[in-house]
């Protein structure tokens, strides 16, 4: 055990050597050569969930610290992990992970603090009141323990049902109240206020009943100020994608919430490389996808068994699906995302999109930075007559008038920020008005 820091240390040395050295220009563009320098370029990070077992074998550690800017534990802060018996929590295996991802200089998803499945053997004993208090205590002690160290928490894995229903998943958690999720969030956001809240889900990877159920949820809680900041999509694809992949992640995002790729796999067939590389060019297309990361490094490694879904063959070799992604990831597409018209240099833009139902509207506006960098930024939108602004996320506003708040301010020459609001009545037609200051 003594040798392992040690060793450790070498591998992040080796890693940013080959970092280094690997840089190659491409025209005028530098290619980078590993999957999380790639994904960097355009502020985004590659990850790869991470088994504690694992970290003594050197072929599989030799790659995570080569490739990976962001490590989720793949079991290891699940509930059956971190609380094996009620009140007595272990966290020895989480913390070998976030020692792994601070030494290597990666960053660290937590996953998860609720979930139907994988509990301990006594939350089945527990239901009404005192399992919303377990549940609750257990979201406070394991957010607290890693406060500090987490970028995003899947506060919340897998709540929605599959089918058509676009409802809840029933469970033991669904039981105590529909109002669990939101005080799941509130829970988390108190223990550990700097990490980013996210709600997490298979099967949510196009426009069907259970994305919009997550969607509508997503509008709600932005709408009456429940703390979320971040959608993942687990991305478990078999031998096709959605076509409305991309177009799925962006009205996630016009919601004012991050999206992140969080599980990403591909059964292995003929299209492989293509599903990755179509995944890849969607992320990065979204100015608000913040990344993604795979299940695992090598097809051996995979909960697929048999399927070889990941970037790497079992001997570590990279196959063509990581040359797919990586090519995707070096053609850019900056953070800057979409931006339906180009600003004027010096000044700012501004677009809506609009979710309306019979009576009331979501509406999610995109501002955009012309050629210089804006900081502070005011946006008018003209409203039709008897409607009301009920609700507004990610800016504040006086009637139709919006305004930053603190953290988004400021906006890079090119880049762009994202906030919204609810109403009654009809939402703004007419392209809003944006200028600095
Ligand atoms: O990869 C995980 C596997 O090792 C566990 O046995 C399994 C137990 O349910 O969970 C797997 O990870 C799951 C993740 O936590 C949530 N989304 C689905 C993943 C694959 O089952």
């Amino acid at each position: 055990m003594r040798f392992r820091p040690r060793f450790l240390l070498l591998c992040g040395t080796a890693a940013a050597a080959a970092l280094t050295a690997g840089v190659a220009l491409i025209g005028t563009a530098e290619a980078a050569t590993t999957l999380g320098a790639s994904a960097a370029q355009s502020g985004r990070y590659f990850g790869t969930a991470v088994a504690a077992g694992k970290l003594g074998d050197s072929t599989y550690t030799g790659i995570l610290t080569r490739e990976f800017n962001m490590i989720t534990p793949e079991n290891e802060m699940k509930w059956d992990a971190t609380e094996p018996s009620q009140g007595r929590f272990t966290f020895t295996n989480g913390d070998r992970i976030v020692a792994q991802a601070q030494s290597n200089g990666s960053r660290v998803r937590g996953h998860n603090l609720l979930w139907h499945a994988q509990q301990p053997s006594w939350v089945a004993g527990l239901s009404g009141s005192a399992l919303r208090s377990a549940m609750i205590n257990h979201v406070t002690q394991v957010a607290s323990h890693y406060k500090g160290k987490i970028y995003a928490w899947d506060v919340v894995n897998e709540a929605f049902a599959d089918g058509g229903s676009g409802g809840r998943r029933d469970s033991n958690l669904q039981r105590t109240g529909n109002d669990w999720i939101e005080a799941a969030f509130r829970a988390a956001h108190t223990a550990d206020p700097g990490a980013k809240l996210c709600y997490n889900d298979y099967n949510t990877d196009g426009v069907n009943a259970k994305s919009t159920g997550v969607y509508n949820m997503v509008a709600d809680f932005k709408a009456r100020g429940v703390p979320i900041d971040c959608v993942g999509f687990q991305s478990h694809l078999g031998t096709s994608i959605p076509g409305d992949y991309q177009a799925n992640l962006q009205r996630f995002a016009n919601l004012g919430v991050d999206v992140q790729i969080t599980e990403l796999d591909v059964a292995q067939g003929g299209n492989q490389a293509n599903i990755y590389a179509t995944v890849t060019k969607a992320c990065m297309a979204v100015s608000r996808c913040t990344g993604i990361t795979v299940w695992g490094i090598r097809d051996s490694d995979s909960w697929r068994t048999g399927e070889n879904p990941l970037l790497f063959d079992a001997s570590g070799n990279k196959k063509a699906a990581y040359t797919s992604v990586l090519n995707a990831l070096n053609a850019g597409g900056g953070t800057s995302g979409s931006s339906p018209t180009t600003p004027a240099s010096g000044g700012c833009n501004a677009s809506v999109s609009l979710n309306s139902w019979n009576g009331g509207y979501t509406a999610s506006v995109h501002v955009t930075a012309g050629a210089a960098a804006v900081n502070g930024w005011t946006v008018t939108v003209t409203l039709p007559s008897g409607g009301a602004v009920t609700g507004v996320w990610n800016a504040t506003n006086s009637g139709s008038t919006f305004r930053n708040v603190g953290y988004n301010a400021q906006i890079p020459a090119g880049g762009s920020t994202d906030f919204g609001f609810q109403g009654t009545g009809t939402g703004p037609t007419a392209t809003p008005t944006c200028r600095v200051g």
